[in-house]
């Protein structure tokens, strides 16, 4: 690709910032557009070196600031049907995700990994198993570290998992991973792809670019990954991971024992019992990481090694503390209803449940439906606060109580919760109503919690 260009990029948080600084090392002249008009540009341009041929545009990008653009490169967070994707598009000017210009700029062996829960946990433990094989590895994407930031460290040696969501990859282009992973598709982001049909599409367009030597990692258990082995789209081997089912070809439980089964071997790799993280959806997730590390070459002694001493990640399902023997949990990275079903189903005591935030017009039936009676209140904040009560209350479910705030609901919880009890925040929303990310949510509710004294 030719980098010697002018290029737009279209947002300037961590994606643009970091792929403006790809671009300009490369020798690009660069051109920001971001809608938030009240950006200290001064701030912004302080990022690059000085003398560097930046120019910022903020609120309104009229055709004439088009002219001489080569193309564009879009932040995940905007939409593609936004003002800017319109007009550039309508200009006859190709637009770029951020993670296809890394891809492009960088090199090396590359996983990626997507599906609607799951994927954050599934990379980290990929990124630890390269980690543990080779010095020259990085973790980058939609678990907070833009694969711009790395591209320009990458060489052929390079072991490189992603982390991608369904914003970056509807607009990738020849995105090419050896390896990829749809772990499974359940409501989210309906505000932005409108039906599950276009969701799941776009999820298995990760899968897009690759050739009969590549593979394509399927969750067996889930409907609308199983069906997608059938998709016209997949040029890849298909390698299912199934924790409910016995495979005879693919990534099972023998007992309590993974296995990998292919051309009527069977290879045990590790033991459920051994596994740190709980849940039944992490044993998918601790597959799913198996067979992506495994179908990269990885050496079966450095994951089984790896896979037993990983911890998982931060803002999902984490302890935060105890205190007069209520246990507070941290599950910020609830950000969808499935994700929430996981927290709730996660916790063996009586919970203060603490949900809400930006619409995404997702239903929240399935959430309520895995309180089991395990939720002795449910406090509720954000966006959708109204609608979860209502949903609730269709389901017979009444404990609730309004909130305006994070630190007000934490306060009451702690009021509200017993002995021997447990209290969770697990949103089943995004954060964006009211804090930047699920990050600053999750850190905030700590700093609560871990403020409410002895
Ligand atoms: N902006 C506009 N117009 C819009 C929307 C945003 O101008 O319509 C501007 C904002 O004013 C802001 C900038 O775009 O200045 C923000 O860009 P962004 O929203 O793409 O955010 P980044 O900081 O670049 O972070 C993105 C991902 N964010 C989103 O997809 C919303 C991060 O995923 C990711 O970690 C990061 O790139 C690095 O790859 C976060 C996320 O919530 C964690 N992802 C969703 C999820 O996991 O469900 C998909």
């Amino acid at each position: 690709m030719d980098f010697q260009k002018k290029v737009l990029i279209a947002g300037t948080g961590k994606s643009g910032i970091h792929a403006g600084k790809l671009l300009l090392e490369k020798g690009a002249e660069v051109v920001f557009y971001d809608d938030k008009k009240d950006l200290d540009v001064e701030a912004l341009l302080k990022k690059f070196p000085e003398g560097s041929p930046v120019r910022i545009v903020l609120g309104n990008l009229n055709e004439a600031f088009l002219s001489g653009i080569d193309f564009m490169v879009i932040s995940p967070g905007i939409p593609v049907d936004s003002a800017i994707a319109n007009t550039v598009r309508d200009a006859g000017v190709p637009i770029l995700s951020e993670i296809e210009l890394a891809y492009q700029a960088g090199a090396g062996h590359l996983a990626a990994i997507t599906g609607t829960n799951g994927k954050t946990t599934t990379t980290s433990l990929v990124g630890e198993i390269f980690a543990a094989y080779t010095p020259n590895h990085f973790t980058v994407g939609n678990i907070g570290i833009p694969y711009t930031e790395s591209a320009l460290q990458m060489n052929a040696d390079s072991y490189t998992v992603a982390e991608v969501s369904s914003f970056q990859l509807e607009t990738i282009v020849d995105f090419k991973p050896h390896v990829s992973a749809i772990l499974n598709v359940t409501p989210d982001h309906l505000n932005r792809h409108y039906t599950m049909e276009n969701y799941a599409s776009v999820k298995l367009d990760i899968c897009r670019n690759q050739s009969p030597e590549d593979y394509l990692i399927l969750n067996y258990d889930d409907e609308i990954t199983k069906a997608m082995a059938e998709d016209k789209r997949v040029q890849a081997k298909v390698v299912f991971f199934s924790r409910l089912h016995s495979l005879n070809e693919g990534i099972c439980l023998a007992g309590d024992t993974v296995v990998i089964r292919e051309s009527g071997k069977e290879i045990k790799v590790a033991d459920t019992k051994d596994f740190i993280l709980p849940g039944g959806h992490n044993v998918e997730n601790y597959m799913a990481g198996i067979a992506v590390a495994y179908y990269m070459g990885i050496p079966l002694d450095i994951i089984t090694e790896v896979v037993k001493k990983f911890k998982g990640v931060e803002h999902r399902i984490e302890f935060v503390r105890e205190r007069n023997g209520v246990v507070y949990y941290n599950d910020s990275k609830a950000t969808n209803p499935d994700a929430a079903v996981k927290g709730i189903q996660a916790m063996s005591r009586k919970t203060v449940l603490i949900g809400g935030g930006l619409d995404k017009k997702v239903p929240f039936d399935a959430w309520i439906d895995a309180f089991d009676g395990k939720v002795k209140k449910l406090i509720l904040l954000g966006e959708t606060a109204k609608e979860i009560a209502d949903t609730a209350a269709k389901h017979g479910f009444t404990d609730v109580l309004f909130v305006k705030t994070l630190e007000e609901a934490v306060a009451e919880a702690a009021k509200i919760a017993d002995s021997g009890e447990a209290v969770l925040l697990s949103p089943a929303c995004a954060s964006w109503d009211m804090f930047e990310s699920y990050e600053q949510r999750g850190d905030l509710f700590k700093e609560y919690v871990n403020k409410l004294g002895a």
